[in-house]
């Protein structure tokens, strides 16, 4: 049976700890209580700004993710190179070899030919540091961030449009706008809590109208006024149409435009030169109608939001789409004001903060550019540092492929796990394979990026570390330790210093995180001239909004009681309304905005004969990226088990794949295994796959080694949503699913992935070839002797099938089912079995048959998360009781009562029983 590790927690009376969520960008308020037992009590914040004290699924499920197991708890180091085993090494080893190494090589070849590889889940004290070591000290500005996948085209279009890369609204302004357009964005699933929030204000105010824009009918969709299923990568055509029409309308606003901006003519005139708006819905390949009523609803609402994340951004003309968004703002003045302006949410926990302190690989520290002389001067005083990088740096695809062809010889993975996010990825192992030294901090011990380190550091991770972060809004929050530090792992920040030291560099002498956002403060505030937007006069400083003055000077007490505060804040507060752009004024010399014109071009990838779909990837609702944390849970992996690809059925069709069978997906770079579903909301000729599974929980399920490394020419972020692909039946000749108490080695079969369930282990697979004795091959995967007696099975040999339990006691091991079809019996219910101390009669014989033998008795696949709550029970309800809607189910069956993520599900679910009803 395995044992869980915990922390070491000393007896005492629980304390409770305000801290914020380590996952999404919402930035939510985590009340953490930590028990002698090594139980962690996690609830909301009620008196965070941002969250009033909910949370989603993977924040309340964040006290089962703090175990141990798997944690990287000493320095290790593997000398014979990728696939040798590592040693445990001392940490003045460790970090001796990480300084030497950097050292000798950029004493050797250049500040230029070693790297940073860093996290936007970094707290902003690892970044600033972590940045200052690079870009003051190496000289060097080869330190990008997985930021570059996810921000850098909004932080692009917010510097062509602002000047700065501002962020101008607030979470409150989505609760009094009257219409909220989201583009690209399935905040049901992504930013869950920010959604609560725009659901809530749109029941309090049902005037309010919410759009989404997504080629998928996701989630998001169950709950919005209107859809338009745009054809991938038509957002600027789309928002050019919307430019012409505000101005054919009538909505300039031209004193805005006047006094405050600069470039519309151009850009109308480039927008005017292309399409009517018949040609427009063709192009974006929705009708006609639709695209004027969604037109006409932005021109007659005054109060819009139009917020993006990744399928804005995350595309070859990503930051086009950015500025073509922001165009439509700039025009109609609807920026600045309460309940309007476009709005970049961001997707990581610290995705703000890492921007602050210029994390990216074209930035300078607080928001300050590498490419302006005054700019750089004003960091290295401020630093007093050896030098100051004088150009940009490698963005991340340019880095790794640096890496590969051996002009970067050295990189220090931060935080991130580039073997599974990066684009062509298998392109990343090959670089990582060949770089001369390759160091991870990490959490985790085995990640698919930490195969190929040399030097692997042990980092604090959440609950045990301490700084701050920034959300979506701005919202500067404090991310508190509640948990001793397990092992020898140590906070980023310190061990960043500490190579820094090694190193020879002065500048890292610091004490805590509070002497380091001490520095970030003052750097931001320094010679900050305010919005006095001066460039060309130094000497009255030079201006940026980031500025957060007034929180210089704290003590480590004062830091760590820290309110959660937005910025700007300067010292001198009657400077700066808090409102970004309120006064009209942006950060551009001249204090206009600008308005970009931008010319709508297709996806550089398009399908062809060979590779006739369009893979698209993204997230699910219970897992973050690459499943180090929340793949140790089985509440979060009982949503969505495995990997999978979404298809239209008349595809699936086309391409001899079947839903519920497996498929292989490929591209010109990279291939994979996936379960065919349907109901995902696809379009014909499209493609969805989620970007969790790694090779530490499926055989096969990299979607990132399949997508083109296609970036945005501005901002270098890749092309993630669009990457031609085909999809093949994948042979199996068999298909099946253990569940078991102990570990099973599921190496040898064709596919497999394995999740945790809440008592045992899950493991999907298929296999290929005939096996003679079922029940011995059975034993085997086991791990059960063949003279163990407690082993109940059937086999029918004409039809391939096979079940087995192992039940010692009364009470079960494990089971097995194998069969020549997917449909297999309802893992649901299986796992309901696994709850029981003693099997009862007909638990066994339902074993044996493959079903139930009692009504009711299968809960069916997982809805909601937080009770447990299958979607058997929740039909049922609804056809029994005649519920028609999400609050009348929560009442019935509890499900979707407490954080609320699975409501669109239930809506869903009532519209299709309603419809099979009347059928
Ligand atoms: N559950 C969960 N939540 C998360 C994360 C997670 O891993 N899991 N990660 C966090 C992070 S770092 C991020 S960046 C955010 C991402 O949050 P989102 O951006 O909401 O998530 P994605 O699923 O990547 O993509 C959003 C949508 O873009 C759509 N899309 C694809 N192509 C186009 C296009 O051409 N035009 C338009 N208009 N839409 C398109 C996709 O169909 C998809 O539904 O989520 C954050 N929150
Ligand atoms: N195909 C495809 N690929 C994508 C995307 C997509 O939509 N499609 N989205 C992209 C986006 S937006 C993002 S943000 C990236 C995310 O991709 P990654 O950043 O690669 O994913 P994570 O799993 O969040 O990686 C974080 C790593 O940091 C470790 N870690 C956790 N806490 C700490 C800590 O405190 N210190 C240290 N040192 N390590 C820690 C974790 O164990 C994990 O290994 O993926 C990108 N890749
Ligand atoms: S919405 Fe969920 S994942 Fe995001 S910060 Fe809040 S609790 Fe964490
Ligand atoms: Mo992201």
């Amino acid at each position: 049976m395995t044992v869980i590790a915990i922390h070491p927690v000393q007896p005492s009376i629980p304390h409770t700890t305000r801290t914020t969520c380590p996952y999404c960008g919402v930035g939510c308020g985590v009340r953490a209580t930590p028990h002698p037992d090594g139980r962690v009590d996690i609830a909301g914040d009620e008196l965070h700004p941002s969250n009033f004290g909910r949370l989603c699924v993977k924040g309340s499920a964040l006290g089962e993710t703090l175990d141990l197991d798997g944690r990287l708890l000493q320095p290790k180091r593997r000398d014979e190179g990728p696939g040798s085993a590592l040693q445990a090494v001392s940490w003045d080893e460790a970090l001796t070899a990480t300084a030497e190494g950097f050292r000798r090589i950029i004493d050797t070849h250049g500040p230029d030919s070693v790297a940073l590889y860093v996290s936007g889940q970094l707290l902003t004290e690892d970044y600033y540091v972590a940045n200052k070591l690079m870009k003051g000290y190496v000289g060097s500005a080869n330190i990008d961030t997985n930021s570059r996948l996810c921000m850098s085209s909004a932080v692009a279009g917010h510097k062509r449009a602002f000047g700065e890369d501002l962020v101008p609204v607030d979470y409150t302004d989505l609760e009094q706008t009257d219409l909220i357009v989201l583009v690209g964005s399935n905040t049901a699933w992504c930013h869950p809590i920010l959604f609560q929030r725009m659901t809530a204000a749109r029941e309090a105010r049902p005037n309010m109208k919410l759009v989404v824009i997504d080629p998928r009918r996701t989630a998001t969709c169950e709950m919005a006024d209107m859809h338009l299923p745009v054809k991938p990568g038509t957002d600027v055509w789309l928002f050019n149409g919307l430019l012409r029409f505000l101005a054919r309308e009538g909505l300039t606003d031209a004193k805005f435009v006047d006094q405050h901006t600069h470039g519309m003519d151009e850009t109308l005139t480039a927008a005017a030169g292309e399409a009517d708006s018949v040609d427009v819905a063709r192009r974006c390949g929705i009708e006609h109608q639709a695209l004027l009523d969604f037109y006409r609803l932005f021109a007659k609402t005054e109060r819009v939001i139009t917020a993006f994340s990744m399928g804005v951004n995350q595309s070859s003309a990503g930051t086009d789409k950015v500025n073509s968004i922001i165009n439509c703002h700039l025009l109609t003045g609807r920026i600045g004001r309460a309940g309007m302006g476009p709005f970049s949410i961001t997707g990581q926990p610290n995705a703000m903060g890492g921007r602050e302190v210029g994390g990216l690989a074209n930035m300078l520290a607080s928001h300050m550019d590498l490419d302006k002389p005054a700019h750089r001067e004003l960091v290295q005083g401020f630093w007093q540092s050896p030098s100051i990088a004088d150009k940009p740096g490698l963005k991340a695809v340019d880095l790794f492929e640096a890496i590969e062809a051996g002009r970067v010889k050295a990189v220090w993975i931060m935080a991130t796990n580039p073997v599974i996010s990066m684009p062509d990825a298998d392109q990343v192992k090959r670089a990582l394979s060949k770089c001369e030294l390759v160091v991870c901090s990490d959490i985790v011990e085995n990640t698919d990026t930490s195969a190929f380190a040399h030097i692997l550091l042990p980092a604090l991770g959440w609950g045990e570390k301490d700084g701050t972060v920034t959300n979506s809004e701005r919202r500067i929050s404090r991310q508190r330790a509640f948990l001793p530090a397990p092992g020898e792992a140590r906070a980023d920040w310190r061990i960043i210093s500490d190579v820094a030291k090694r190193m020879g560099y002065d500048g890292f002498d610091f004490t805590g995180p509070a002497d380091i956002f001490d520095e970030h403060a003052r750097l931001s505030a320094h010679a900050n001239s305010a919005f006095v937007a001066d460039d060309a006069n130094p000497s009255k400083g030079i201006a940026r909004r980031f500025d957060i003055g007034a929180l210089t000077g704290m003590s480590p007490a004062s830091f760590d009681a820290m309110k959660p505060v937005q910025w700007p804040l300067p010292a001198d507060a009657s400077h700066t309304p808090i409102r970004l752009f309120s006064d009209g004024r942006f950060s551009h010399p001249d204090g206009r905005a600008r308005f970009v014109p931008t010319h709508p071009r297709a996806p550089v990838n398009s399908a062809d004969e060979d590779f006739p779909l369009l893979l698209n990837s993204g997230r699910v609702r219970d897992q973050w990226h690459t499943m180090t944390r929340t793949g140790k849970t089985a509440r979060l992996s009982e949503h969505i088990a495995e990997s999978f690809v979404d298809m239209h059925p008349q595809d699936a069709l086309m391409h001899g794949v079947r839903e519920g069978g497996l498929a292989r997906i490929s591209t010109k770079w990279g291939a994979m295994v996936a379960r065919v579903r349907h109901g995902g909301g696809i379009a014909r000729g499209q493609l969805f796959v989620p970007i969790h599974w790694t090779a530490q929980f499926a055989s096969d399920a990299r979607v990132g080694a399949l997508v083109n490394p296609v970036v945005d020419p501005v901002s270098g972020e890749p092309e993630f949503k669009h990457t031609p692909a085909r999809v093949d039946e994948f042979r199996a000749d068999w298909y099946g699913f253990v569940l078991s108490r102990e570990h099973i080695d599921a190496d040898k079969l064709a596919h497999w992935t394995r999740v945790p369930g809440r008592q045992f282990t899950r493991v999907e697979f298929a296999g290929r070839g005939v096996v003679e004795d079922r029940s011995a091959w059975a034993r085997e995967l086991l791990g059960v002797d063949a003279a163990h007696l407690d082993w109940l099975d059937y086999e029918d040999n004409t039809a391939g099938v096979y079940r087995a339990a192992h039940v010692v006691d009364g009470k079960v091991i494990a089971c097995v089912f194998v069969s020549p079809r997917p449909d297999l019996p309802s893992r649901s219910w299986l796992a309901s079995l696994f709850d029981k101390t003693e099997l009862e009669e007909t638990d066994r014989i339902g074993i044996l048959v493959g079903q139930p033998m009692r009504k009711g008795a299968d809960t069916g696949p997982t809805v909601c998360s937080c009770f447990g709550v299958g979607r058997n029970t929740i039909c049922d309800a609804i056809r029994q009781r005649n519920l028609t809607t999400p609050s009348a189910v929560t009442a019935c069956v509890k499900a979707g009562g407490n954080c609320g993520s699975c409501i669109p599900e239930i809506k869903r679910l009532i519209a299709e029983t309603v419809v099979e009803q009347a059928a």
